[in-house]
């Protein structure tokens, strides 16, 4: 048992998990995006400097109820963390993995109507489509930015729906980007299901209604990311993140997190004020960042990324690369 009073994940339950989860489709051509995406970031940053590169994950997971998936459990997570996260790590000099939930919050779109869309259009010429004048400044920056960074090579979108797919595309881009050694991060912002129900135990089809109540037992999905430190990405820097809505146990359960999965940093949010503050949990520290209230479009994930930045330099420097 650990102190959270949960039973151990042990490396069989893991390859359990992964042996009996729906195969990833497109599994081949995944690996060749990822190793070709570190290699060509690695070999581009000159003699003497390590290529950063960070993966950061975004979004929620969902846990389908039928293998001919209609019903889904689903969580709140909008992937806004992540996206403009993967703005600030591109901005500091990083290549980033943007593994997301298709769907979520895209870099360099934040400031974009997402609701409906459409309305960054202007149709009132019947022979062109325009951007609307009030949107042209943030649609051509969302273009610019995001083409740069893709074309250029130092981003790269992979995205998941399933707690499956997530966690199998995550040990595939772990034990790539192991490879790279200290200069490599995981970021883990992702809500990753807690529960699931196993590929073999679902029903195949839609799960009829007229039988009454619906009774559905879910498993404990395995711990990986005390996977990823112990065996996927060992020498790798890594945050995870806890989320709470109750702050009496938040900071509790990150302090136990940190020592648990054997992670670097912990960053402990609360639900309702996880825009405005958050608490990083380090061994010997815990720093509160806040964002900068005197500005209206200012974001936590600024001086969040910053500061993780300066703890990889650390990292990095204290490994000897
Ligand atoms: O995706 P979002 O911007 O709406 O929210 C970010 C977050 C709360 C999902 C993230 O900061 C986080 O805490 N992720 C880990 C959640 C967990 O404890 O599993």
């Amino acid at each position: 048992m650990d102190d959270d009073g949960q039973i151990e994940t042990s490396l069989a339950e893991i390859q359990s998990f992964f042996d009996s989860a729906p195969p990833l489709k497109d599994r081949e051509g995944i690996i060749t995006k990822v190793q070709d995406f570190i290699h060509k970031n690695s070999s581009s940053s000159g003699i003497g400097k390590a290529a950063r590169v960070v993966c950061v994950t975004s979004g929620g997971t969902t846990v389908p109820l039928e293998q001919r998936c209609v019903r889904y459990i689903d969580n709140f997570s909008s992937g806004r963390r992540g996206a403009a996260s993967t703005e600030y790590f591109l901005e500091a000099g990083y290549s980033v993995i943007f593994l997301y939930r298709s769907g979520t919050c895209q870099p360099y779109c934040s400031t974009l109507p997402d609701d409906p869309f459409l309305n960054c259009f202007d149709a009132s010429d019947d022979t062109a489509i325009q951007v609307h004048p009030s949107f042209a400044k943030e649609v051509k920056r969302a273009i610019k930015e995001n083409r740069a960074a893709v074309l250029g090579g130092r981003l790269l979108k992979l995205s998941f729906t399933t707690i499956f797919e997530y966690l199998q595309m995550l040990q595939l881009i772990a034990t790539s980007m192991n490879t790279l050694g200290p200069s490599a991060m995981f970021y883990l912002a992702a809500a990753v299901s807690d529960f699931y129900v196993p590929w073999e135990t679902m029903n195949v089809h839609k799960i009829q209604s007229g039988s009454g109540p619906l009774d559905i037992s879910l498993a404990q999905v395995p711990k990986m990311i005390s996977a990823l430190r112990r065996e996927w990405a060992p020498l790798t820097f890594c945050i995870s993140f806890k989320l709470e809505t109750d702050s009496k146990i938040l900071l509790e359960k990150a302090r136990r997190a940190l020592k648990k999965n054997k992670v670097h940093l912990v960053v402990a949010n609360e639900l309702s004020t996880r825009k405005e503050e958050v608490i990083v949990v380090a061994e010997n520290e815990e720093i509160v960042v806040r964002r900068n209230q005197s500005k209206a479009e200012a974001e936590v994930e600024r001086p969040l990324v910053a500061l993780l930045v300066d703890r990889h330099s650390a990292y990095i420097k204290h490994s000897g690369s």
